[in-house]
């Protein structure tokens, strides 16, 4: 079967978490960079979003997917526990992240400092305002979960970390963000520890043009 490959921009947060899952299992692997909207990913994705996954004649789009049909294909510790309840956890802690985490810490927080649609192109200040309250509380959530063992689910490194750690990633650099995680020290921690992760690490975007 030909190798597996990982379709969508190495900026993109869920991207990422593909390609962490990748390098966890120790899944050779091939990234090419697709952006969404295009004919490419539109013939990959029916919204055109990303990722993708192509596999020999598989095609996969939606990284919970994706990153489940890695966990199950390939030998290597497994990113979703075999065992009911931390699998479960692992399930719940994707779903909240994805469906309630997401679409406030990036679609509505950072889109308003990356994508602000501002005549000078400067940060969407109103929107920015709007979302703290609720970034905070979510914040502060993540930083109590995390603080008994440094990791979402049990002692051990899962997909529910693996599909966090790039959103933290990218708050903490924004200043509203990073000034709440500052004051907390075990999710500060859990990023610094996690960042320097091989499979973190290896896979970092690089740099927006510019920096
Ligand atoms: N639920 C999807 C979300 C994919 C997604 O929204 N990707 C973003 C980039 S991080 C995207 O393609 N945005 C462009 C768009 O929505 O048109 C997944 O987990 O793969």
């Amino acid at each position: 079967m030909a190798g597996l490959e990982i379709i969508g921009v190495a900026r993109s947060t869920y991207v990422w978490t593909c390609r962490i899952a990748c390098v966890e299992k120790g899944v050779p692997y091939t990234h090419t960079r697709g952006w969404p909207g295009t004919p490419e990913m539109r013939a990959l994705h029916p919204f055109g979003k990303i990722p993708a996954m192509r596999h020999g004649d598989l095609v996969l789009y939606e990284s919970k997917a994706i990153c489940t049909y890695i966990d199950r294909a390939f030998p290597g510790p497994k990113l979703i526990p075999e065992e009911l309840v931390a699998g479960a956890l692992v399930e719940q802690w994707i779903s909240v992240v994805n469906t309630t985490i997401d679409p406030l810490c990036i679609r509505r927080y950072l889109y308003a400092h990356v994508f602000p649609g501002t005549p000078d192109g400067g940060p969407d200040q109103a929107a920015v305002q709007a979302a703290l309250p609720g970034l905070r509380e979510q914040l502060e959530f993540l930083d109590r979960s995390v603080a008994p063992t440094g990791h979402l689910v049990g002692g051990a490194f899962t997909l529910a970390d693996a599909n966090l750690l790039p959103i933290l990633y990218y708050l903490a650099r924004l200043p509203e963000a990073g000034a709440i995680m500052a004051g907390l020290p075990a999710l500060t921690h859990y990023l610094t520890h996690h960042l320097a992760r091989p499979s973190v690490a290896a896979t970092e975007p690089p740099p927006p043009k510019g920096k």
